[in-house]
């Protein structure tokens, strides 16, 4: 209910808002206060979580106080509005971020200190939300950091899992999944807003019937109901404006079920409940098989259906019209997971708001905007048209009638029968089912890849057909990373070298990084430079001793593998690699080796059977390597379980060498790959994704490429491809591989590792030997260079500097201009 109180709003001026700094004391007052009436404690038997609450809700206060500027400042601007439509997120931790967008973080240190308070254990403290699996989650993240630094007025919609992403264990060097109870200790930063809550409607049948004026009217009746209400985090920008990232949760729509109730059956009613309550419950991984999982297509229709009525409301409270949506709204649809938007914004349009079919299609098309983020034909997303008719009876009919209408266009332009059923929306192969890919790049007015490379494949293969018709509808948006987190947060003494050199203006314009170059050839910055980087790999070092019981020296060479697990990433191919020089050393040829330590780190989806053999390999090499005294100051294998935001936080800005091997072609940008350059890492990889495009910038010679391209991996491929021939030519690989099935690494055991071994010489679907000699080379060369330390710390230096295009405001700043034209309204903020 809005209420008009002039009072309230005279308090809540736009000066009194805009007041934003905030000193020691009153940060140490404040903190104080949420204590003792936030949360009801005295210090004395306050805990670091009761602390850490405390602050967060301190923090909090100040980043509400700049959400609720912004929104005024868009209301008051009727502009247009962005949004951003995903399954999944990764924020990370929020108080370390929040602190530096407020610049409080050295005053709110002090603060904490004359209370005898350690700020870093408390940000420690924060259990970070995994809503996500991994690269796609962490981009939706990172853009909405963007899109709040710049202004863009914007929602990100999601899900609020109960549980998210599992944590990871090792159990005897296996993958062991651990429920993640991230809502244990509470979340100080959300709030429930139970008055902007929808229901959603699920299975049933429908009924064509007529209006009173003649026009069809179709009702639906479904036969379950659920309400999605609203949490809402903010997401504050660095010195600039809030936005909120709106989860949904999915609760009954009464508590109970009175008619069963009375009837006596409590636990039936209560049954119905816990129903409801389920689609919200748990985060899907995002890269196993998920056709026939109801509950998952049920979580992308609850939380699409919900944001949809909420951007409907937010459009008629400003007194507009729908007809006029798309010239207010852009939805930006994250991957094909939100896709059923396009038949649900048409039924709300025709069945609920009484448009004709021609003008909800036109409103819909000019609304929405599409990101694909695979090429994987495995990956992309398919729904039984049994299953999504029985669960979404209405949305099959449209979706019908959305095709019909599409295979008319095809034929008037005289496709023909095979290119028609190759683009129809219903894959009529096989079990009918709908190519939720084809569907949203027809509701959507662009499609865009996340990487030049990506993009190009993407109009040239996946969706070719789709280019060809409409050429001017694809467009490439290069992915990016909150540089702020991912430098100025997590790296804070590279942070302050760079700010000593070239001022701060680099936080909100990462392309100002280019005037450290001419440091690159300053003996004193180049010492100070590797120096930073030593202190974080000495922190990275003690936190894998804590978490691993494993030893590193930080002089050692920190050669680091973190990612998903995938075959097509191809951390077996860093087995490989690690086993030739483990038995090099053993053979005594290991001259040219320098000392290494190889990190890995990344979560495998569980029923993934490939990716959980390739993290047992890890660990048992890991084992054999560590164990051994002939190796043992030459090398160190870890895998540090349970990567994470906040572990990858840690991870990057110790990082000497970044490894982004994918099989070329199969990697549609990779972010991780970004954030290991900004922090110095040097690369070898690839012609792959975005990686194609950081050797552009950072200079070829400053980036170790290896192995095929992508049109050297389909010609191979097309050729007709035989490892067998490649291991029967290559002693040293035949050593290699034969030695996964000796049962050196696993007491005796000879076949646990057979199903990598037999797969590698077999198919090899991801080329691992066709690219071995090649990756071993490059290595060579690799550790060559870092016994010059002289050199690689210049290649650092000039990496850093040339990494300007990766900040994801950079990203954000094209889809504002070229997919969403939106202007950027910044609140001024009086100091
Ligand atoms: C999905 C599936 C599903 C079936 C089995 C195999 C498989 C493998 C991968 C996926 C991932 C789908 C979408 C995704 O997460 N893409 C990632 O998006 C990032 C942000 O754009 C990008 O940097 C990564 O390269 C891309 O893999």
């Amino acid at each position: 209910m809005k209420t008009q109180n002039k009072k309230i709003e005279s308090y809540f001026s736009h000066e009194s808002l805009g007041g934003i700094e905030l000193s020691k004391e009153e940060i140490k007052t404040a903190f104080l206060e949420k204590l003792f009436y936030g949360i009801g404690r005295i210090p004395s038997v306050a805990t670091t979580n009761d602390f850490y609450t405390a602050l967060a809700l301190t923090v909090r206060d100040q980043v509400f106080k700049r959400y609720v500027r912004s929104l005024e400042e868009y209301a008051e601007l009727d502009s247009r509005g962005i949004a951003y439509l995903s399954a999944e997120y990764l924020p990370g931790p929020h108080l370390g971020n929040n602190l530096l967008n407020l610049e409080i973080t050295e005053e709110t240190r002090e603060a904490l200190a004359e209370l005898d308070i350690d700020l870093e254990a408390l940000l420690e403290q924060e259990v970070e939300p995994g809503l996500g699996n991994g690269g796609l989650g962490r981009l939706a993240s990172c853009y909405l950091d963007s899109m709040a630094t710049l202004g863009i007025p914007s929602i990100g919609y999601g899900i609020r899992y109960e549980f998210g992403i599992f944590n990871q264990t090792l159990k005897e060097g296996w993958q062991a999944e651990v429920t993640d109870k991230w809502l244990h200790y509470g979340n100080p930063w959300e709030v429930v807003r139970p008055e902007i809550a929808f229901e959603v409607r699920f299975g049933g049948r429908t009924e064509h019937g007529k209006n009173e004026d003649g026009t069809l009217k179709v009702t639906w009746t479904p036969d379950s109901e659920v309400k999605g209400t609203a949490y809402d985090t903010p997401i504050l920008g660095y010195n600039s404006n809030g936005i909120v990232m709106r989860l949904w949760k999915a609760e009954a729509i009464d508590s109970f079920d009175f008619s069963a109730y009375n009837m006596g059956d409590y636990y039936r009613a209560v049954e119905k409940k816990m129903r409801s309550e389920n689609i919200t419950k748990v985060l899907y991984p995002n890269d196993e098989n998920l056709s026939g999982k109801e509950l998952r297509l049920k979580q992308q229709y609850f939380f699409v259906c919900c944001s949809l009525q909420d951007i409907i409301r937010l459009h008629l409270m400003q007194g507009r019209k729908l007809n006029t949506l798309s010239e207010k709204f852009s939805i930006q649809l994250n991957d094909t997971h939100p896709s059923i938007a396009v038949p649900e914004l048409m039924r709300l349009l025709v069945d609920e708001h009484d448009m004709e079919w021609e003008e909800a299609w036109h409103v819909t098309r000019h609304t929405f905007a599409y990101t694909n983020h695979t090429l994987l034909p495995e990956a992309l997303e398919k729904w039984s048209v049994h299953l999504l008719g029985r669960l979404l009876p209405r949305h099959m009919e449209i979706i019908y009638e959305i095709n019909r209408r599409f295979l008319n266009e095809l034929r008037e332009k005289h496709y023909t029968g095979e290119q028609i059923a190759r683009m129809s929306i219903i894959d009529e192969r096989g079990e009918q089912s709908v190519r939720m890919a084809h569907l949203a790049t027809v509701g959507s007015f662009k499609v865009n890849g996340v990487s030049r490379l990506h993009s190009r494949l993407l109009k040239s293969q996946v969706l070719n057909d789709f280019a060809d018709l409409w050429p001017s509808q694809f467009t490439n948006i290069t992915n990016g990373v909150a540089h702020r987190r991912f430098l100025a947060v997590s790296n804070p003494g590279l942070a302050e070298l760079i700010s000593e050199k070239i001022g701060k203006q680099w936080l909100t314009d990462l392309p100002q990084l280019k005037g450290l170059e001419k440091y690159a050839d300053d003996v004193d910055f180049r010492e100070r430079w590797m120096q930073v980087k030593l202190q974080n790999k000495i922190g990275l070092a003690r936190h894998i001793k804590e978490r691993t019981g494993v030893e590193l020296d930080p002089s050692m060479l920190f050669d680091v593998h973190v990612k998903r697990i995938h075959e097509y990433k191809r951390q077996h191919l860093k087995v490989l690699h690690i086993l030739s020089l483990y038995l090099r050393l053993k053979n005594g040829k290991g001259e040219g080796i320098s000392p290494t330590a190889f990190i890995f780190g990344g979560k495998a989806a569980p029923g993934y059977f490939m990716a959980k053999r390739i993290i047992k390999l890890i660990t048992s090499v890991a084992e054999l390597v560590n164990n051994d005294k002939e190796v043992q100051d030459r090398l160190k294998v870890v895998f540090l379980p349970n990567f994470s935001v906040k572990q990858a936080q840690r991870v990057y800005p110790a990082a000497d060498l970044s490894e982004q091997i994918s099989m070329a072609g199969k990697e549609a940008s990779g972010t991780g790959n970004m954030k290991f350059a900004l922090n110095g890492a040097l690369t070898i990889g690839t012609l792959d994704g975005a990686n194609v495009e950081i050797r552009e910038e950072v200079g070829e010679e400053n980036f170790f490429l290896f192995g095929l391209n992508t049109e050297e991996v389909q010609t191979k491929k097309a050729s007709g491809y035989h490892p067998y021939r490649i291991y029967d030519r290559n002693e040293e690989l035949q050593e290699v591989i034969d030695f996964l099935i000796s049962g050196e690494l696993e007491n005796g055991n000879t076949e646990i590792f057979r199903p990598v071994h037999d797969n590698l010489l077999q198919q090899d679907p991801y080329l691992l030997l066709e690219d071995y000699q090649s990756y071993i080379e490059k290595m060579e060369e690799i550790h060559e260079v870092w016994r010059s330390p002289v050199k690689w710390a210049k290649m650092s230096i000039l990496n850093v500097a040339r990494m300007g295009k990766f900040s994801s405001d950079r990203s954000i700043h094209e889809y504002a201009e070229e997919i969403w034209k939106v202007e950027p309204v910044k609140v001024q903020l009086s100091k």
